[in-house]
This record gives C-alpha cells, sequence and structure tokens, in this order.
C-alpha cells in the first residue's frame, strides 16, 4: 500500500514537472517573435501571423520556416535556439484564431497611412517608352514588381512592394497611377510616369483584392479580416468610407471579392459567408437603382433592396446560395458566379437583381481568371478549372456549356487579345505544369502546346498592346519572363525574375481588352 503511495506521488511529479516543462509558444512568440510581427500577430516589419494568412501553409513548411528563416527577406532561422517542440508550440500558437476580432476602423488605416516625402510627380514620363505599352511583372519571390517597356522589353524601375500582393494590380483611368495589394491588406501607390512610390495605407488586416472606380476617384479593398469594405480616395490614400458587410440578417461575411463595374459606375461584391451580393454605387447622385424595388422574400427568388441614397449606396442581391469568384458579361448586365457547394455556375442578373440561369460547372471554376471574345457571332466566355484539367467554353447568350476542352491539368490562367486567333491556357499543378496550351478561339481545339522549361511551372500570360507579343512566366524563384512572338509561337526573349507571377499592361487593362480578366 506505502509503496503504491509513494508510486502515485513520483507520478504525480513527473506530471507536474512534464507539464511545467511543456513549450509555451506564446511566451516564445513574445520573446522572439513580437519585436517584427507585433504582440497581437498582425504584423509589423514582418507579416501578420494569423490563421487568415499563414493557415494554408502546410505544418511542415510553418515548421521549416521558423527552423531555417526564409531567403532573401529579414526572417531568420530559430533552429539553434528552439528545440522542435519550441518550434512546434510557436506554430501553434500563430495558426490559432486570434481571441476576438480586431478593431480597424477608419481611424486605426489612417494612422498606417504613409506618404513618400521624396515623390515629385513628373510633368511627362521621365522615360522614351510608350506609356500605353508598359508592362508590370509582379515578382512574388523578392516582393518586388518591374516595370517593363512593353516594346523593347527593357526593365525601367523596380520597385519594392509590401509583402505577399495577390490579384491584380489597378491602374488609374489614364493609365498613370496603379495600386497594388498585399494579402496583409497594404495597398501601395505608384506613379509611372515618375517611377517612383507615392504612399501606401494599410486598408484592412487581411484582405483579398482591389478595384477601381471608373472615375478613378476611389478604390475599394475586399476584407476578410474585418469583414469589411474600405474606400480609399485615390488621390491621397484617405479613408472615403468603411463599411462594415452582413447579410440582412446581421450574420457579417468576409468579402470574397470586389470588381469594378464600369458601365454600370459601381462596385459588385462577392460575399463569402451570406447569401447576398452586394452593389455599392460609385455614381454621387444615387447610382444605378431601379426605384421602388420590393421588400418581399419569396421561396427562391433572388430580391433587390435598396438601402440608401447617393454616393456609396449600397444595394443587396439575394442569391440561392453564397456565390464568389464573378465573371460579367460586356454590358454588366449579368454576372456568372461559383457556387462551391452545388459546384455549379449561377448567373445573376443586376439589372433585375436576381438568378436568371445555372449551368454545371464541377472541378472548382475560376471565373475570376475567365476571358470572353466573339464567336460565330456572339459572346463565348472560357474558364479554367482549379481542380481538374479542363476548360469550359459558356456561350453567353443562352448560357449553355458548348464545349469542354480537355487539358493536361488544372489551369489558373488565361489570356487571349483581339490581335491573336489563340488563347493562351496554362496547367498549374501536377505533372505538366511545365504545359502552356494554344487554344484556337474559333475552332475551340488545342493547336500548339509549349514547353519552354520542362519540369518547371509555367503560368499566367499578358500580351503587349499590341498582341503581336505574349509574356509568360517561369512561376520560380529562379525564375523568368519569356516573351513569345504571338504569330510564330516563337520565344524571342527571357527576362530573369524572382519567382514572377501576374504581368499587367497598361492599355489592355485600362481597355478592358476582352482577352484579359478583369
Ligand atoms: Fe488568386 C487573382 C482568388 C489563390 C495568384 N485571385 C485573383 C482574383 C481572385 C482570386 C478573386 C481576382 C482579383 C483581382 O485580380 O482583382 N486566389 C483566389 C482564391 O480564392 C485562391 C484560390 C485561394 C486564396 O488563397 O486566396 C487564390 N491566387 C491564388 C494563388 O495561390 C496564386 C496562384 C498565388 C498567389 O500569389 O497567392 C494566386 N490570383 C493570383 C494572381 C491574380 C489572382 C496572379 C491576378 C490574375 C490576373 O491576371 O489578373
Amino acid at each position: 500500500m506505502i509503496r503504491h503511495i509513494v508510486s502515485f506521488e513520483i507520478l504525480a511529479l513527473a506530471l507536474a514537472g512534464a507539464a511545467l516543462a511543456a513549450p509555451d509558444g506564446a511566451t516564445i512568440y513574445a520573446d522572439l517573435c513580437a519585436s517584427c510581427h507585433a504582440e497581437s500577430r498582425l504584423g509589423g516589419t514582418g507579416p501578420a501571423l494569423i490563421p487568415e494568412t499563414i493557415g494554408k501553409l502546410k505544418p511542415e513548411k510553418l515548421a521549416a520556416t521558423i527552423a531555417d528563416g526564409r531567403a532573401m527577406t529579414q526572417m531568420p532561422g530559430f533552429a539553434d535556439r528552439l528545440s522542435p517542440e519550441d518550434i512546434a508550440a510557436v506554430a501553434a500558437h500563430v495558426t490559432a484564431p486570434l481571441r476576438s476580432t480586431p478593431v480597424w476602423s477608419e481611424a486605426e488605416i489612417a494612422a498606417t497611412r504613409r506618404m513618400d516625402a521624396d515623390y515629385r510627380p513628373a510633368v511627362a514620363p521621365v522615360f522614351k517608352a510608350d506609356p500605353m505599352n508598359i508592362t508590370l511583372v509582379v515578382e512574388t519571390g523578392d516582393h518586388h514588381i518591374s516595370v517593363l517597356d512593353g516594346d523593347s522589353f527593357a526593365v525601367l524601375d523596380r520597385f519594392a512592394t509590401p509583402y505577399a500582393v495577390h490579384g491584380g494590380p489597378k491602374f488609374s483611368p489614364d493609365g498613370r497611377f496603379v495600386f497594388v495589394m498585399s494579402r496583409d491588406g497594404w495597398v501601395e501607390k505608384y506613379d509611372i510616369w515618375s517611377l517612383q512610390e507615392v504612399g501606401r495605407v494599410r486598408a484592412g488586416l487581411n484582405s483579398r483584392n482591389i478595384a477601381m472606380s471608373p472615375d478613378g476617384k476611389y478604390l475599394a479593398v475586399a476584407n476578410y479580416l474585418p469583414s469589411s469594405l474600405t474606400i480609399l480616395n485615390t488621390a491621397d490614400l484617405t479613408v472615403a468610407r468603411v463599411m462594415p458587410v452582413d447579410g440582412a440578417d446581421g450574420t457579417p461575411s468576409r468579402v470574397s471579392a470586389v470588381y469594378q463595374a464600369p458601365d454600370r459606375n459601381s462596385f459588385v461584391l462577392a460575399l463569402k459567408d451570406v447569401p447576398e451580393i452586394w452593389e455599392v454605387t460609385t455614381d454621387p447622385d444615387g447610382g444605378p437603382f431601379p426605384e421602388g424595388f420590393v421588400h418581399s422574400y419569396e421561396a427562391g427568388m433572388a430580391e433587390a433592396l435598396v438601402t440608401q441614397k447617393g454616393l456609396f449606396a449600397r444595394r443587396r442581391i439575394q442569391v440561392s446560395a453564397p456565390l464568389d469568384d464573378f465573371f460579367f458579361d460586356s454590358g454588366y448586365h449579368n454576372l456568372i458566379g461559383a457556387n462551391r457547394q452545388g459546384e455549379t455556375g449561377v448567373v445573376v442578373n443586376l439589372d433585375v437583381g436576381r438568378e436568371i440561369a445555372s449551368l454545371p460547372l464541377p472541378g472548382m471554376p475560376h471565373l475570376g481568371s475567365g476571358i470572353s471574345w466573339t464567336r460565330d457571332g456572339h459572346s463565348v466566355m472560357a474558364v479554367p478549372h482549379l481542380n481538374e484539367g479542363r476548360i469550359s467554353i459558356i456561350d453567353m447568350k443562352d448560357w449553355q456549356l458548348v464545349k469542354t476542352i480537355e487539358t493536361s491539368g488544372p489551369g489558373f490562367f488565361l489570356r487571349s487579345h483581339e490581335g491573336t486567333p489563340y488563347f493562351w491556357a496554362d496547367v498549374f499543378t501536377g505533372p505538366h505544369k511545365g504545359e502552356m496550351h494554344i487554344i484556337d478561339k474559333q475552332s475551340l481545339e488545342i493547336v500548339r502546346v509549349l514547353k519552354p522549361e520542362p519540369g518547371k511551372t509555367v503560368a499566367h500570360t499578358e500580351f503587349t498592346r499590341d498582341g503581336r507579343h505574349a509574356l509568360v512566366s517561369i512561376w520560380e524563384d529562379d525564375g523568368a519572363v519569356i516573351v513569345f512572338d504571338t504569330a510564330t509561337l516563337q520565344e524571342v526573349k527571357r527576362l530573369p525574375m524572382r519567382k514572377p507571377s501576374g504581368k499587367y499592361n497598361v492599355w489592355n487593362k485600362i481597355t478592358f481588352e476582352d482577352g484579359t480578366s478583369h
């Protein structure tokens, strides 16, 4: 009996010792990480360390980053100071949800705004190149953007961006300024004529993308954290409005994406957590919303409600399930959105404010990178699928599936230009990630598969203003942008770049060139 008491005591002591010795991720974070990533984990000189930002990182990659640091950044390795158990404890701490949703209102945003004291606006471009044929290359490898002359392909400037840029940068309507957004919610303004940064502001804590108002006065930022839309004045990056986003029943919703609808003079928002689409007018006189929209609910019917009037008036359009990732027809009368649960595409008519059609689109369609063109006298659109090696071609008159083109793997981006008979479709994952399909826009047949760097990811195409050249990324740390002649499909130049992702031609973007995603 005495022997048992003694052994229980020993066990209790051992357990207490083990509990004492268990590494405490929060303490290690406070000691070693907080000086760069902030006590709040919302980011400082280093990026935010919250599940919204790093949740998708594989656990082994996160542990390796803590142990070995990150090349070409200020992130050091901690393997000499932390045991594998310590590293696991910090990793668990930074991937745990924040205890409460941080406040990020106008005051907090304004406090982050910094305009560059050295910025001097040029009266004319400081270079000889055609300012309308400038192409920007986002280099995610070391968080820079290269400014390319679209004729000679010379690099005119290479400027630092905030950490982890996502989505397409957005140009002012005259093509002079560009706005870039990072996943941490930073927005940077850059003057292409002067080749200088103008300033930055943190519009959200975790953001998705940005959209420019048709008059160029406002930039909308779609946020996941907090659930809001931030609208900035483009002139000086001050806050024009912060709109908390919630459904008609008060449920807060993250904003998956915001789009510019130029013909409607509005922003259109995809809401992640509630079955609604929002339209926010950028027309000071009240926007495109018809008078007297009804406030009644009928099962399965979509609904349009006018809730305010004047600049930034908001209209809710009820849909059957949350839709993310939109593609618009040329007049911005209809949008097609992806319903992830049902694996369907849903067509919503923005004029009448309701769903008008649906079509089967299994395999995670990536509507945001859809493109459209004219075939047999009417518009068709093409959309890649993130989970399957195929591209869906949809007739935009009757919303029928015209054809499914089988490719050698799931693709991410499509691009074309009115100056070429083909569209270009990449393969982003799998054994064929080095292949680029060249597809005839009329016959819908694959006419060539380019394999410029076997074994490496080859993705995302952008055309020059005249469509004579296509720029393609070798999406690797030690990567490149390859320039192809679009008639001969031969490589004409290779520019070394650090993990180049998207490329954006000023002219194609500001004219809403048909072959480019918006
Ligand atoms: Fe993107 C654009 C959503 C993951 C690189 N991506 C977009 C857009 C949306 C979107 C809604 C259109 C916004 C715009 O340009 O204004 N992306 C999503 C996702 O939901 C998804 C699948 C998951 C996520 O984590 O957000 C996703 N995207 C990625 C990546 O993993 C990519 C390949 C690498 C990265 O940088 O994060 C990536 N997305 C891009 C790029 C664009 C983009 C380069 C702009 C394409 C363009 O040509 O305009």
